[in-house]
């Protein structure tokens, strides 16, 4: 008797911490304890110039570690090094790859320590339309693949994600849309056993053939994302569907199982006729923007370059559809406060990188590459 009141004396707090938490839990995943971050005014932190032009479809944009060159993927299928007027093709994949509007070249990236192995990672739509991951290493400058880290199959020609990028980690990232159709068709954003809809990560140096590894998941459409290394954080541009565009904010956790960023149940902080939810803490959008403002978020990068103070720790993103730049302040955290629609604007913004001195770039579809300056 004694024993069993005991068991009811412990049971009953515990118990009521079960519920609290159980509680909690449904809330967080039906409404944000703090709404994304809106449009609060107008700024001009910069103005952007053209450096180079007379490009094919130029869709990113960068540096390579250990040089002070300007690098540009084109869609089409060329790699190219600018420095000054002097343009080269390194890598040509043309004959390799089928070309759509979200089909082709689609992301680059080089090894932290390129400058003494030469290696990097291009990822690409191979002529049947699915996806390709390859290992390059420049040998005296001449290119030869050492292996392919992934090929997937792609249901449709959309939504095939795009960046691929060197983590905090050292492990090498890569973003994948949801394959494509309205509304996840096929529901695999929120399949914890499907790859497309995730951000996926490889550790290249470890294994021969490494494992793609899920990071998080609950994507639409990833085109764009970096890390903000300071604070070692993933920021992701994640395409809507009818209504809103996100931009993501992750602390990075290795150790912690994938975070949920909502699609398709969710799109920005609403419920849409998708999924139900599945597994992983749910991550809101740190800010969104409506379709009246764009149509296809282009994920940025925090700034952590010396030329332009105002803009210094600041995210910058764009809108590929109506050339809207936007800066906002990163607050402690994991929000965003102080969005500015910046004056400058650059039409049909694909990528927004940066060179070997952290200053931004940014790369125009239409045949373009430009920087900021101060204003
Ligand atoms: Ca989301």
């Amino acid at each position: 008797m004694r024993g069993r009141m005991r068991r009811a004396i412990v049971l009953a707090p515990l118990l009521a911490a079960i519920f609290a938490g159980c509680g909690a839990a449904e809330q967080s995943a039906t409404a944000p304890e703090q709404p994304p971050a809106r449009e609060s005014g107008r700024a001009a932190h910069f103005k952007v110039e053209q450096v180079a032009s007379g490009f094919n479809r130029p869709a990113w944009v960068g540096a390579a570690p250990g040089d002070d060159a300007v690098w540009v993927g084109e869609q089409t299928g060329r790699l190219l090094r600018v420095a000054g007027s002097d343009r080269r093709a390194v890598i040509d994949v043309r004959r390799q790859i089928r070309v759509g509007a979200e089909q082709g070249l689609l992301g680059v990236a080089f090894h932290p320590d390129f400058a003494t192995n030469h290696r990097l990672y291009l990822h690409m739509t191979d002529r049947s339309g699915n996806t390709r991951v390859d290992e390059y290493v420049l040998e005296r400058g001449t290119p030869r693949v050492t292996r392919t880290l992934l090929r997937l199959d792609q249901p449709e020609e959309n939504h095939n994600g795009g960046q691929l990028a060197f983590g905090p980690d050292g492990r090498l990232y890569l973003g994948l849309g949801d394959g494509g159709g309205a509304f996840d068709p096929d529901h695999r954003a929120q399949d914890p056993d499907d790859l497309l809809g995730k951000i996926i990560a490889f550790d290249v140096d470890g294994q021969a053939r490494p494992k793609p590894e899920i990071v998080l998941l609950g994507l639409r459409n990833p085109w764009r994302f970096s890390f903000d290394f300071a604070l070692g954080e993933i920021w992701i541009g994640d395409v809507g569907q009818d209504t809103t565009e996100e931009v993501n904010r992750v602390l990075l956790e290795p150790d912690e199982p994938p975070k949920n960023l909502g699609w398709s149940a969710f799109e920005g902080t609403e419920r849409v006729d998708g999924d139900e939810l599945g597994d992983g803490e749910v991550v809101w959008p740190a800010a969104t923007y409506s379709h009246r403002d764009g149509c296809s978020v282009t994920g940025g990068v925090v700034y952590r370059g010396t030329r332009l103070r105002r803009l210094a720790g600041r995210y910058l993103y764009g809108d590929f559809c109506s050339g809207a730049l936007w800066s906002l302040q990163v607050t402690p955290g994991q929000g965003a406060a102080d969005v500015r629609r910046e004056r400058a604007t650059v039409p049909q913004l694909a990528h927004i990188g940066t060179d070997a001195n952290g200053e931004l770039l940014f790369a125009s579809v239409s045949g373009a590459i430009f920087r900021a300056v101060r204003p």
